[in-house]
């Protein structure tokens, strides 16, 4: 069997990979992610400027997930086009992703600016969803702002480019929201980010476990599954055949995975459990989605992929 995927026309001898944010920070993790048994690999989200994100602790495993208020610490957008640049000179027929989010239309025009003039031949994630940098509210819930971004963004962006949306929870947002997508030839949408704003409390402690926000931060892994598959299927059935799905949200076997591609997703990532285990989790989870695959005498991820059924 084969977990053989298509994103932007370009082929990935696998459908699994990182989550932006996890295991991609500098040039040691993207080089370990490269050696796995992912296909791929999504930098952090580079800015404009090199940041060193909010205080410690920021990030905290549960035991169903994590809370995570990073903040957006990261090497700027330079940094990860040149590793990423000298890595795909390496390799030249795999393909990666370039995450990359400004904090104005300005900023997003300046950063793709500088992904074509550094002849980067992958696909570009735009972040419309980091919860997390105070006073900043999540781009993707501010429906104008989107739709003005995109019409920017590809007016002078002419590569593959696809969008991380934050988690939405009422079906007229599907609506508006693919609506919107629907008006431009984006590559992929990729959902979701972490569900912003979550509280966990220790109560032995009596306290919140990560420093920022006075403990508020994205929510990830089993939590958010539900959610995650509601976010991938309500676009797949809203949009355009030509803007592909990617998966992202409570992804920790190979049946979370095989849930992910039967709600439509081309592609899926994984996050807080990639955070827990090291990227040898990619092999293990290769193993159990073909298992899967093989139980069920499917062959290949179009077989399927979207496939999910209602009840009458
Ligand atoms: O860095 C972060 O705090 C962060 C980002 Br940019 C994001 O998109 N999602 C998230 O959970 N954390």
């Amino acid at each position: 069997v084969s977990t053989a995927t298509n994103i932007a026309q370009k082929k990935f001898d696998n459908c699994i990979m990182n989550a932006s944010g996890v295991w991609c920070s500098d040039e040691n993790e993207l080089t370990e992610l490269d050696r796995s048994e992912a296909s791929s690999f999504v930098t952090k989200s580079g800015t404009l400027q090199p940041r060193k994100g909010n205080p410690q602790p920021r990030y905290f495993p549960t035991s169903l997930g994590s809370i995570n208020s990073m903040g957006l610490p990261n090497q700027g957008l330079d940094y990860y086009l040149e590793v990423v640049n000298r890595l795909q000179q390496r390799k030249p027929h795999k393909n990666y992703f370039v995450s990359c989010t400004g904090f104005n239309v300005q900023e997003d025009i300046s950063l793709l600016k500088k992904v074509a003039v550094s002849g980067f031949t992958g696909v570009v994630e735009l972040n419309l969803s980091c919860p997390n940098v105070p006073g900043k509210p999540q781009t993707g819930y501010d429906f104008e702002t989107v739709d003005n971004i995109l019409k920017t963004v590809f007016k002078s962006y002419k590569g593959p480019l696809g969008v991380k949306l934050p988690p939405y929870f009422d079906i007229v947002h599907f609506n508006q929201m693919a609506q919107i997508l629907n008006k431009y030839p984006l590559a992929y949408v990729n959902s979701v980010n972490s569900i912003g704003n979550g509280l966990y409390i220790d109560d032995t402690q009596e306290q919140v476990v990560i420093k920022p926000k006075n403990g508020f931060g994205g929510i990830g892994g089993d939590y958010i599954k539900p959610t995650a598959l509601a976010n991938v299927h309500a676009f797949y059935q809203r949009l355009n055949p030509d803007i592909q799905i990617i998966g992202t949200g409570g992804i920790k076997n190979g049946r979370d995975i095989f849930e992910h591609i039967l709600c439509g997703a081309s592609m899926v990532q994984v996050g807080t459990a990639l955070m827990k285990e090291g990227p040898d989790i990619f092999a293990r989870l290769t193993r159990e989605l073909k298992a899967i695959m093989r139980d069920k005498g499917y062959e290949k991820i179009a077989d399927f992929k979207g496939k999910l059924q209602y009840i009458e």
